[in-house]
């Protein structure tokens, strides 16, 4: 039996696997749990994290404005399910307590690192590039220093020190809708240098993700090494398809990939997945999981429109990211070491 490395979370959002189904990530059945025009001036919510907090769930969300400019807000709520936002968007100061506003914000990670929790976004800095903040109350969100250089996104914080070394993963970028991508790694002893960049992994020879690939959810800790859900892109005629991807990384050195599902966990096929403002994408960006029972809840943005949950458990998941990875020669022909 694979073991989830994580805190208990007795009250994870769950709904049991549909007795029909044979996919390794399954639905909530109330999908989508965020719809549209979610508060005022909101007109869509999406690719969003959240994080268990004081006995409940709180997060960062991405809210598209209704003058088409993203931004993050924070929502709260008691079952993970159910959301309530605050109206107005997160503040951001500096070091010094001064007002510290990104010109836009999106696709919001949320990380807690020992007694801090990190949200890290993709924001303007001279392009798009990575921008990160911390908190310890949800209050008060203290901007860092931006960790990279233009162009980046997607990036991801692991939720503990490897090696004494903060480790992030971010996606090199162009500042348009990329046509490419592969994820990096990157440590930092202090969360402001970051240095001895790895490379992880770029687009497959599988055809679902064959134009680019980017982190998802922060990296969930098993006793197989660290879990990554992550999305995977191919182009059609008709534009991008954004697909939930598996693969499962070295404890100590997480560049190292050891398994790659070769087929998607999961892929645009609800109503709420293939239309939207963007059709056909399910981005996953946060993943919560009991170590007790290994059940996993994963959060997704659907069309960039929606946010959605899909549930898994750990020992399955890992055994069919595992019995469909890509090995040996074909990993290699494939650029994934
Ligand atoms: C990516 C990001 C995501 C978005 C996706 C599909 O480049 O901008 O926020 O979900 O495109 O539009």
């Amino acid at each position: 039996m694979s073991k989830l490395i994580c805190p208990s979370l007795p009250g994870i959002p769950w709904q049991d696997r549909p007795k029909d189904c044979t996919v390794p990530l399954w639905r909530y059945t109330e999908n989508p749990i965020i719809g549209r025009n979610p508060l005022p001036g909101v007109a869509r919510i999406f690719n969003s994290a959240v994080v268990p907090f004081e006995g409940a769930y709180i997060g960062v969300f991405r809210g598209e404005q209704t003058n088409g400019v993203p931004y993050i807000y924070l929502g709260r709520s008691a079952d993970g399910v159910h959301w309530t936002f605050d109206s107005e968007r997160i503040t951001f100061v500096d070091q010094n307590g001064n007002a510290a506003q990104p010109v836009y914000a999106y696709d919001p990670r949320l990380v807690k690192v020992e007694d801090t929790y990190y949200a890290i976004w993709c924001q303007d800095f001279y392009g798009a590039s990575i921008g990160m903040a911390k908190t310890k109350d949800f209050k008060t969100f203290t901007r860092l220093e931006n960790p990279f250089i233009p162009f980046n996104r997607n990036a991801v914080l692991f939720p503990r020190k490897i090696g004494g070394m903060y480790v992030m993963l971010s996606r090199p970028s162009d500042s348009g809708h990329t046509p490419f991508g592969d994820i990096f790694l990157s440590h930092s002893p202090d969360l402001e240098f970051w240095g001895r960049h790895r490379h992880v992994m770029g687009k497959s020879g599988n055809w679902w993700e064959n134009l680019k690939t980017g982190g998802g959810a922060a990296p969930i800790e098993t006793d197989e090494g660290w879990l990554l859900f992550y999305h995977g892109v191919t182009g059609t005629c008709n534009g991008y398809v954004y697909s939930i991807g598996g693969a499962i990384l070295d404890r100590d050195e997480p560049s190292r990939v050891l398994y790659r599902c070769k087929t998607f966990l999961l892929t645009p096929e609800e109503w709420y997945e293939e239309r939207g403002f963007v059709p056909n994408v399910c981005f996953p960006c946060a993943a919560l999981a009991d170590a007790d029972t290994g059940r996993i809840a994963v959060y997704y943005g659907c069309a960039d429109s929606y946010v959605g949950l899909a549930f898994t458990e750990a020992d399955e998941i890992i055994r069919y990211i595992k019995a469909n990875s890509e090995t040996g020669e074909t990993d290699r022909e494939l650029g994934v070491h």
